[in-house]
C-alpha cells in the first residue's frame, strides 16, 4: 500500500519541510500563498497561456499546455520562485552538497480535460539517465496549484518513498496518489521521486506552475539565457537573477570574457570595470 503525501501548514518552518522531504521525497505546504498572488500570475500570463500549443507526444500531452519563460513573463512569479520556504528547504537538500543552485525550468503546466495520465517517472532522467547515486540529490522541483488541485482534475500523482528507490524502474499509475491540494499550495518533489501529471477526468484545466532547481554544475533544462536574457535579467532583484543562473556554479564554473562572472553581463559591466572572477561564485 502506498502512502499519502506528507502535508504541512503554511506556518510550517523549515526543518518541518526538510525532513518530510528527505523521509517521503516529497511533501505538500498547504495555502503558502494566498489567491491574489496566484491570480495577479496567472493574468501576466494568461496570454501566454492562450497562445500556447498542446505538447507534440506522450510525455508532454497531446492535451497538455506548457508555457515557459515566466521569470520574463510576469514580474509577481519571481515572488514563487524565490519564496523563502522553498529557498529554505532547496539550501538544505541541494546546498547541503553544492556550492549552489540554479533554476532549472519554469512553466505553467495546464492539463486539459481528457488528458490521460502521463507515465510515472523521475525528473533527474532528463540528465540522459545518468545514474546519480542514491540519496546524492541533484535536482527538486515545486509545483504550486494555480487552481485546486484534485484527482479528479489530474494533481500531479507521487510514490510518497520511491526517492529511495532502484533507478529505471517502470511504476504503475496505480502505484502513485494524487497530490490533491488547495489553489496557493505547493508540492515539493525530488528529482528522484517517481512521480507523473495525474489524468484529468473533469471539465476544466488543471493549472500548475512548475519550477524547478537543480545543483548550478549541470545544465538547465529550460534554456535561462535564452528564456531570461540578460537585458530582461536587468530588471529581476539581483538575487533571482542570480538564482536564475547568472552567477558561477563553481569556482570557474560558467565564466564570460575575460574571467568575468556572468553576473556582470547583467550590470552591463562587459567593457571596463576590475575582473570578478577572482570572487567567490
Ligand atoms: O503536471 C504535472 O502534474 C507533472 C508533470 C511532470 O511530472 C513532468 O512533466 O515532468
Ligand atoms: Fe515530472
Amino acid at each position: 500500500m502506498t502512502t499519502e503525501v506528507p502535508r504541512v501548514g503554511a506556518d510550517a518552518n523549515v526543518d518541518e519541510v526538510e525532513a518530510a522531504l528527505r523521509a517521503s521525497g516529497c511533501v505538500v505546504v498547504e495555502r503558502l500563498v494566498d489567491d491574489d498572488t496566484m491570480d495577479r500570475i496567472e493574468r501576466d500570463l494568461e496570454p501566454f497561456l492562450d497562445a500556447t500549443p498542446a505538447g507534440g507526444d506522450e510525455f508532454t500531452g497531446f492535451n497538455t499546455r506548457r508555457t515557459g519563460s515566466l521569470l520574463a513573463r510576469s514580474r509577481d512569479f519571481g515572488f514563487l520562485a524565490a519564496h523563502p520556504t522553498v529557498l529554505g528547504a532547496l539550501d538544505r537538500v541541494l546546498g547541503d552538497h553544492a556550492t549552489s543552485y540554479q533554476l532549472h525550468l519554469t512553466q505553467v503546466i495546464e492539463i486539459g480535460p481528457g488528458e490521460p495520465s502521463q507515465y510515472v517517472h523521475r525528473d533527474q532522467w532528463a540528465f540522459d539517465f545518468f545514474p546519480f547515486p542514491a540519496g546524492f540529490e541533484v535536482e527538486c522541483h515545486t509545483m504550486w496549484a494555480m487552481n485546486d488541485f484534485t484527482e479528479e482534475n489530474g494533481a500531479t500523482r507521487v510514490i510518497p518513498g520511491s526517492h529511495c528507490w532502484e533507478d529505471k524502474l517502470r511504476p504503475t499509475v496505480d502505484q502513485t496518489v494524487p497530490a490533491e491540494m488547495p489553489k496557493g499550495s505547493v508540492l515539493f518533489y525530488l528529482g528522484s521521486l517517481y512521480h507523473g501529471g495525474g489524468a484529468n477526468r473533469s471539465t476544466s484545466a488543471r493549472r500548475g506552475v512548475n519550477v524547478g532547481y537543480t545543483l548550478s554544475w549541470l545544465r538547465q533544462e529550460e534554456n535561462q539565457y535564452l528564456a531570461c536574457p540578460p537585458e530582461v535579467a536587468r530588471e529581476l532583484p539581483e538575487d533571482l537573477a542570480r538564482l536564475a543562473g547568472y552567477r558561477r556554479g563553481a569556482y570557474a564554473l560558467g565564466y564570460y570574457g575575460d574571467l568575468r562572472d556572468p553576473y556582470d553581463a547583467v550590470r552591463g559591466q562587459h567593457a571596463d570595470g576590475p575582473p570578478s572572477f577572482s570572487t567567490a561564485p
